[in-house]
């Protein structure tokens, strides 16, 4: 059985730029907005198993609300995205994704992805933030909320830093995610089957 993942966050903080440079090594800047859902398949080998996952990418505006959410049912794990160069509001921005994803998945594990870190070198882009009296988020901003919301039990699994433009981060945030997932499978058939049981 194929295991989906769920990318959510706001309209263009860059969720499909993310899967693009994961599975296809490019970025391209000019597409125009996702929808409501898209799927695409992919397949990897995990300490000498294949696995096959589905990355569900999800449309962030409102319209879609009700659409988007029909992709929730049976993640096995969300990356809940935000991009560095939007720091207004971010805490309660995070806030209304980790509460719709909860709402639908209780336990399902959530892993935040700050998205574009190259940002954080464009002048011009910190200026305009600046004018505006905001600054980039920084690590250790993001590193503090992954814990904050994880003291109030959304369980935030992990945070990474990412950027398609460059790749930074990207293999290492799928890569790492998809152990994750495979992991927590192989611990709950244990549990489910007892197959760890020495007689
Ligand atoms: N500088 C920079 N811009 C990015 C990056 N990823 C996305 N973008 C820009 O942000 C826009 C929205 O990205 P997209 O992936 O479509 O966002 P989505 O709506 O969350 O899927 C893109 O058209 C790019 O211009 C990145 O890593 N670095
Ligand atoms: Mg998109």
């Amino acid at each position: 059985m194929s295991n989906k993942l769920v990318m959510v966050g706001e309209s263009a903080c860059g969720k499909t730029c993310l899967i693009r440079r994961y599975l296809e090594n490019n970025y391209n800047d000019k597409e125009g907005t996702t929808a409501s859902f898209y799927k695409k398949e992919h397949s990897t080998t995990i300490d000498g198993i294949t696995h096959s996952f589905d990355l569900w990418d999800t449309g962030g505006q409102e319209d879609y609300d009700n659409l988007r959410k029909l992709s929730y049912a049976d993640a096995k794990a969300f990356l809940v995205c935000y991009s560095v160069d939007q720091p207004q509001e971010l805490e309660s921005v995070l806030l209304k994704w980790m509460s719709e994803v909860r709402e639908h998945c209780p336990k399902t594990p959530i892993v935040l992805v700050a998205c574009k870190t190259d940002l954080r070198k464009s002048a011009q882009r910190r200026s305009e933030l600046r004018a505006n009296g905001y600054s980039m988020v920084t690590t250790a901003k993001g590193d503090e909320l992954a814990r904050k919301f994880k003291l109030r039990e959304f369980c935030v699994e992990r945070f990474y830093e990412t950027s398609s433009l460059t790749g930074k981060g990207v293999d290492q945030l799928f890569e790492e995610t998809f152990r994750m997932i495979v992991t927590k499978e192989n611990t709950k058939f244990r549990e489910r089957y007892g197959c760890c049981s020495i007689i």
